[in-house]
């Protein structure tokens, strides 16, 4: 049996895009059944859960062999068992490979920076004064993708692959923002990726999860 750790309650502007997303979709797509482990409060810093994912994070994935945290990680790892998220021939599946790292380490980072500054730093005066060069390097990563993609569907062959699993969650970060609209190529990509029945299960089931924990703790 398969088990995703989630959280039961985060801020109204987290949820929807809360990092367990990524493996519940990928699991939509592999067709693989899944429990949830809702963790209660408190337990992220508990030396049980630290030895499941050491930063006290979501989400933290186990498995009949495995148990593995990061959410890149776990959608590699499903892919790999996965034709629907990750090609046969090699030489397409080791691009996918590197884009999914593309997506985590070029692209990720300048755009989960600028929505912490957002988000999290929004009134402090360095925050302020950051804000304009963040969007500057985020769009300079978007640019390039928006390039890599024209006249393109999906990043590496003809389909769907785990690479636009994960690099559509990246894209997704920006929803507090407008920015995509300046990229209708993205704008398009993201688009045809969460128009898919298993991103749209996936989300539902991670909204339905704060609404139960919220109806049962009342
Ligand atoms: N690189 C990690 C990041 C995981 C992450 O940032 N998780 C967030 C939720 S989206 C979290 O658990 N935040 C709570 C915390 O850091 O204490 C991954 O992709 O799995």
């Amino acid at each position: 049996m398969i088990t995703v750790s989630v959280f039961g309650w985060v801020p109204e502007f987290a949820r929807g895009v809360v990092r367990d997303l990524r493996v519940r979709w990928a699991l939509e797509e592999a067709g693989l059944t899944y429990k949830e482990h809702v963790l209660r409060e408190g337990e992220k810093e508990t030396p049980d859960y630290l030895a499941l994912q050491p930063f006290g994070q979501v989400p933290a994935y186990r498995d009949d062999e495995v148990a593995l945290f990061e959410s890149a990680g776990i959608v590699h790892h499903i892919a790999q068992k996965s034709p629907a998220l990750m090609p046969s021939d090699p030489v397409l599946a080791a691009q996918v490979t590197s884009w999914m790292f593309a997506a985590m380490n070029s692209v990720e980072p300048p755009i989960q920076n600028l929505a912490a500054i957002d988000l999290f730093f929004a009134n402090e005066e360095w925050a302020k004064a950051r804000r304009a060069g963040a969007a500057d390097q985020a769009r300079g990563r978007l640019k390039a993708l928006a390039a890599y993609l024209e006249g393109k569907d999906y990043l590496v062959g003809d389909g769907f692959t785990a690479a636009d699993l994960l690099m559509s969650s990246v894209l997704l970060i920006l929803r507090h923002t407008d920015m995509l609209d300046e990229y209708p190529v993205l704008m398009a990509y993201k688009a045809r990726c969460h128009g898919r029945p298993g991103y749209e299960k996936a989300l539902e089931d991670q909204l339905a999860t704060f609404e139960r924990v919220a109806a049962a703790t009342q």
